[in-house]
């Protein structure tokens, strides 16, 4: 296991990663339960299968105009994943992750409030467009006291759609955010983004207001990171969603 999350990095640059994050064997187990799920879509009763964001139900300019009919039962988002397995709780209970949410957001008090697998399949894994976190429409409490931990799989490279940064990009007040958003189809010039490659086990802690975003997966691999919100557990949220068994859980075994 690697050291923890650098603070200072991170109150710089708006993101921080921490290598070999979790243990092999966990990493392992939970890209097996993600794929037990990719693999049964069709037996799924509906209350899961309302969990989950396919493919096909999303706009092909993310990627690259390939229609719905060719990409079959591909998911893109697997919401609530605890309610698929319970192996996925065991995120929740994870040192690097837990002592790296202390240090990004300086309490001590932290609670969920989601979690998702997000899914860019080989080929033609859609695109992100570039946005900031805070604020969002789905679990967010009035002010940005929250951070997205994303615990790599399978890895990110390049080809595969790694999630791109623009360092330095949150600085600035919750009440900018709006005035400061890209417009849809925004590009930042290249110069100005910095890619986080990774290997499967590795974490990558995600400011609320740092500009993020990343390209489709061409690759021949999946690129599966399993996202978590987690926040000042005194800081209500405006709207508690409905389908997140975690929501509230607190993560304070340290
Ligand atoms: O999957 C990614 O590359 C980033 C996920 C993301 O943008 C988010 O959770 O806000």
């Amino acid at each position: 296991m690697e050291s923890g999350l650098d603070g200072a990095a991170f109150a710089r640059d708006g993101f921080g990663i921490i290598r070999n994050a979790v243990p092999a064997p966990l990493v392992l187990a939970l890209r097996d339960a993600v794929q037990r799920v990719q693999d049964t879509v069709r037996e799924l009763p509906a209350e899961l299968r309302d969990r989950l964001t396919f493919e096909r139900d999303l706009p092909a300019s993310r990627r690259n105009g390939i229609a719905a009919p060719e990409v079959g039962d591909a998911i893109f988002i697997l919401g609530d994943p605890v309610t698929f397995d319970a192996l996925f709780w065991e995120v929740l209970r994870q040192p690097a992750i837990i002592s790296a949410a202390h240090i990004a957001l300086g309490v001590q008090d932290l609670a969920a409030h989601f979690m998702n697998v997000t899914i860019k399949h080989p080929r033609f894994g859609r695109a992100i467009g570039w946005h900031r976190d805070y604020p969002n429409g789905y679990a967010c409490p009035a002010s940005s006291c929250f951070v997205r931990a994303m615990l790599c799989l399978d890895g990110m490279s390049d080809a595969g759609g790694v999630t791109t940064f623009i360092p330095g990009s949150h600085r600035l007040d919750d009440d900018e955010v709006s005035r400061h958003s890209p417009p849809k189809g925004w590009q930042p010039p290249e110069d100005e983004t910095v890619t986080v490659c990774c290997e499967p086990g590795d974490l990558v802690l995600i400011h609320p207001k740092v500009l993020h975003g990343g390209g489709m997966n061409t690759s021949p691999s999946p690129r599966r990171n399993i996202v978590v919100q987690i926040g000042n557990a005194a800081a209500p949220l405006r709207s508690v969603p409905d389908q997140e068994a975690v929501v509230g859980y607190r993560l304070n075994t340290l």
